[in-house]
C-alpha cells in the first residue's frame, strides 16, 4: 500500500520535470530569420523595413543561444558590430551561412548587441540580451511589444505578467533611430488594469536607456493590463527641464498585453496535474468496501 503513493510522487515529479522543459522544445522564439531578397539591394524591401533580419530587434534572455536561419537563396554573413566598427567580428562571426544553413552563438550577457552581414552591409540587425526573469533564463513566458515616436525614437517594453497576486514588473528600453540606446532618457509610465492604474511614475529616468518599473502593490486580477509611456526629453534630472533635447508630451500606448504561454501557464498546468494525481493516490490507498 505504501509504495503507491511514492510510486505517484515519481510520477508527479517526472511529469513537473517534463512541463518544466517543455517550453525549451517548442520554442522559436530565438531564431532569426534572413529573409529572401535581402541580399538583392540596398534598396530591397526588408532594409526600409529594418528586418532582413526577422524579428529585428529580438529580444532573449541572457545564456540564451540565438540561431539565425539564412531563407535566402544567396550566402550571408553574421558578423558583430557595426559596419564602421574597428572590432567589427569580434565577439562572433559566422563566415559565409549558405542558403538554408545556420548559424548560433550563446548571449551570456545582458546588453545589446549589433550585428551586420560583411557581404550586404546594408543588412543590419540587434539582438537585445535582457535581464533574466524570476523563472529563469527564459523568455517564452514574456511579452515584448514596441512602439516608435515620431523621431524614430523606439519604446521597447517587456513583461511576463499580469499575474495575480503578484506585483507587476516592466522593463522599458529606449532607443534612437540609429539603433543606439538612449542615455538620460525622461518618461513617464502608467498601467491600467481593469480600468484602475496599477502602476504611475511620472518622473522615470534611465541613464543607460534600460530601466526597471515595479508596481508598488500586488496586482488583483491576471487581466490584461494597458501601458502608456510618455517621453519627456533627454537630459540630466538635475539640470533645467527646459534645456532636454528630443521628443516631449509623445505617449506610446501599448494595449491589451496579455501573457503568453509560458512558464506561468506551465506552473498552473502542474499544478493541476498535482491536485489529479494526489486524488489517485488518495482514491488507491482507502480500502475499498
Ligand atoms: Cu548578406
Amino acid at each position: 500500500m505504501k509504495s503507491k503513493p511514492i510510486g505517484a510522487l515519481f510520477g508527479l515529479l517526472a511529469l513537473v520535470a517534463i512541463l518544466g522543459v517543455a517550453p525549451a522544445f517548442g520554442q522559436t522564439a530565438n531564431e532569426v530569420d534572413i529573409q529572401a531578397g535581402a541580399g538583392s539591394s540596398a534598396n530591397a524591401a526588408c532594409v526600409t523595413t529594418s528586418n532582413c533580419f526577422s524579428p529585428n530587434p529580438i529580444t532573449v534572455a541572457p545564456g540564451t543561444e540565438v540561431t539565425w536561419k539564412n531563407g535566402d537563396t544567396v550566402s550571408h554573413t553574421v558578423t558583430s558590430g557595426k559596419v564602421s566598427d574597428d572590432n567589427a567580428g569580434s565577439l562572433f562571426d559566422s563566415g559565409l551561412i549558405k542558403k538554408g544553413a545556420e548559424f548560433k552563438f550563446t548571449f551570456a550577457n545582458a546588453g545589446t548587441f549589433n550585428f551586420f552581414c560583411t557581404v550586404h552591409p546594408w543588412m543590419a540587425g540587434q539582438v537585445i540580451v535582457g535581464a533574466a526573469s524570476a523563472g529563469g533564463n527564459n523568455t517564452s513566458g514574456m511579452t515584448t511589444l514596441t512602439a516608435k515616436a515620431s523621431d524614430g525614437t523606439a519604446v521597447a517594453i517587456s513583461t511576463s505578467g499580469p499575474v495575480n497576486g503578484q506585483p507587476l514588473s516592466i522593463d522599458v528600453s529606449f532607443t534612437d533611430a540609429s539603433g543606439n540606446k538612449i542615455h538620460h532618457q525622461n518618461y513617464a509610465i502608467s498601467v491600467t488594469q481593469d480600468g484602475n492604474n496599477v502602476l504611475s511614475n511620472s518622473a522615470g529616468h534611465t541613464h543607460t536607456g534600460d530601466d526597471t518599473q515595479t508596481s508598488s502593490t500586488n496586482l488583483s486580477s491576471a487581466d490584461p493590463i494597458d501601458v502608456q509611456i510618455t517621453l519627456n526629453g533627454i537630459g540630466l534630472p538635475t539640470v533645467d527641464p527646459a534645456t532636454w533635447t528630443g521628443v516631449k508630451g509623445e505617449t506610446l500606448s501599448f494595449t491589451h498585453i496579455v501573457p503568453e504561454f509560458g512558464p506561468v501557464a506551465s506552473i498552473v498546468l502542474a499544478i493541476a496535474v498535482m491536485s489529479m494525481v494526489v486524488f489517485v493516490a488518495k482514491t488507491r490507498g482507502i480500502p475499498k468496501f
